[in-house]
C-alpha cells in the first residue's frame, strides 16, 4: 500500500501590482485611503533616512550600518497592520519598522552614532533592541510569545528573520516550538534575495521560504513584499488569527542597496539584477497608485521630503550634540543588575577611566 502521507501548498498574495492596479477581491476592507497616504509617508521616510544615514556614515558621523532601500513596504506594511500592544521582534535591518512605530529618531541616530542610549528606548515601542547575531531573536520571540499565551494577553508577537536567517537552527527551533504550543507569533522572513553576498538559490533548495512553515505544522503564506498593501494583508488577517496560532509570512522583496556600508555589492552581484527590481520599486507603486486616485503629486512629494529632511537634521544635530554617560554600558543589559556587573562599574567610575 502506498498513500500520501501529506500533500501541502503555500498562496501567494500580490493586492497592488507593479503599476498600482488593485485586485478588489483582496483588498484590506479596514485600509483607508488617509492610512494609505501615511504608509506612503513612512516609506519615504524610511528611503529618505536611508540615504541621509548612508552619507553620515561616508562622512565618519555614523557606524557601520544596514541600509534597507529597496524594503520599504515590507517593513511599512508590517508596522501599519501591527497593533500597539503587539511586540516587534528585529534583526538588524528593520529601521522602517522602528519608526514607523514611533521609535524617537534621535534614538536612531545615537544607536548608529554606537551610544547604548539608542538601543534603550525601544522598550517604549514595544520593540526588542537591535539584534546582530544572525536568527538568534527568533527563540526570542517564540519566549515572548509563550508568555503572552500564559498570561492570556491578546498582544502578537511580530519578529523578523532575513532569507538567511532562516537557515539557521534558531529559526527551526522557534517555529517549532511556536507550533506545538499554538503561540500568538508572526515570523516574517525578509527575504531580500541576499545574505551578505550568498543568493538565495544558495540558501535552501526548498521552492519557498514559507514552506518550512509546512514542518513545523502551522500556517505559511508567502507575499509580494514589495506590495504595501499585500503585506498589511497577509500581516493583519496572521494578527487577527494569531491565538489561534503562528504564521510564517514569506515577503517576497529585494535588498536595493548594500548588505552593509562595509560591503560592495558590484563584486557579486550583476547591475541589471538591481536594474530588474528597480521596476518592482515598492514606492512607485504605491505612488502610481495614489496619484492616480488624485491623493499625491509632485507638490505633495516636495512638502513632505522638505518636512522629513528638515526633521532628520534637527535629530542628527541633536545626536551630534549628544553627551553620552559611560555608566549606560551597564545598564540595560539584565533586568536587574548581577553582582559581577555592579563591580566592574564600580572598577570602572574609580578608575575614572573615561574621565
Ligand atoms: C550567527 C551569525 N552568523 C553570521 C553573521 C554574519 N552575518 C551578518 S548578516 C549576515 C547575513 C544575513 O542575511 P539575511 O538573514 O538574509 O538578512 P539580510 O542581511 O539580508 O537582511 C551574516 C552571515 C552573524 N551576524 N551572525
Ligand atoms: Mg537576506
Amino acid at each position: 500500500m502506498q498513500n500520501k502521507a501529506f500533500e501541502g501548498s503555500i498562496d501567494y498574495f500580490q493586492v497592488m501590482d507593479e503599476n498600482g492596479a488593485i485586485d478588489k477581491s483582496l483588498y484590506p476592507q479596514d485600509l483607508s485611503d488617509d492610512r494609505i497616504v501615511e504608509m506612503y509617508k513612512s516609506m519615504l521616510f524610511a528611503r529618505n533616512l536611508d540615504a541621509k544615514t548612508l552619507s553620515l556614515q561616508r562622512q565618519g558621523r555614523a557606524d557601520t550600518f544596514a541600509p534597507l532601500v529597496g524594503e520599504e513596504a515590507t517593513q511599512i506594511g508590517t508596522a501599519f497592520a501591527m497593533r500597539k500592544d503587539d511586540i516587534l521582534v528585529p534583526n538588524f535591518r528593520q529601521h522602517g519598522a522602528y519608526l514607523a512605530r514611533g521609535l524617537p529618531l534621535e534614538s536612531y541616530f545615537l544607536y548608529w552614532r554606537g551610544y547604548e542610549e539608542g538601543n534603550s528606548k525601544v522598550k517604549e515601542i514595544n520593540a526588542l533592541p537591535v539584534i546582530v547575531p544572525v536568527g538568534t531573536q527568533m527563540p526570542h520571540a517564540a519566549g515572548i510569545a509563550y508568555a503572552q499565551k500564559y498570561r492570556n494577553k491578546d498582544v502578537a508577537v511580530v519578529a523578523f528573520v532575513g532569507d538567511g536567517g532562516t537557515s539557521e537552527g534558531d529559526f527551526y527551533e522557534a517555529i517549532n516550538f511556536a507550533g506545538v504550543n499554538k503561540l500568538p507569533m508572526i515570523s516574517i522572513i525578509e527575504n531580500n534575495q541576499w545574505a551578505i553576498s550568498v543568493p538565495r538559490n544558495r540558501q535552501s533548495a526548498a521552492q519557498t521560504l514559507a514552506q518550512k512553515a509546512i514542518a513545523a505544522g502551522i500556517k505559511g503564506v508567502q507575499v509580494d513584499g514589495n506590495d504595501v498593501i499585500g503585506v498589511y494583508k497577509v500581516v493583519k488577517d496572521a494578527i487577527d488569527h494569531a491565538r489561534d496560532g503562528p504564521t510564517v509570512i514569506e515577503c517576497v522583496t529585494y535588498r536595493m542597496g548594500m548588505h552593509t556600508t562595509s560591503d560592495d555589492p558590484s563584486k557579486y552581484r550583476p547591475e541589471a539584477d538591481v536594474d530588474k527590481w528597480k521596476a518592482k520599486d515598492p514606492l512607485k507603486r504605491v505612488g502610481a497608485y495614489l496619484r492616480a486616485k488624485g491623493l499625491w503629486d509632485d507638490a505633495k512629494e516636495k512638502q513632505a521630503t522638505d518636512e522629513q529632511m528638515a526633521k532628520i537634521d534637527e535629530a542628527v544635530a541633536k545626536a551630534e550634540a549628544f553627551k553620552p554617560d559611560p555608566k549606560s554600558m551597564f545598564e540595560n543589559v539584565y533586568s536587574f543588575v548581577p553582582e559581577v556587573l555592579k563591580e566592574e562599574e564600580d572598577d570602572a567610575v574609580k578608575s575614572n577611566f573615561w574621565m
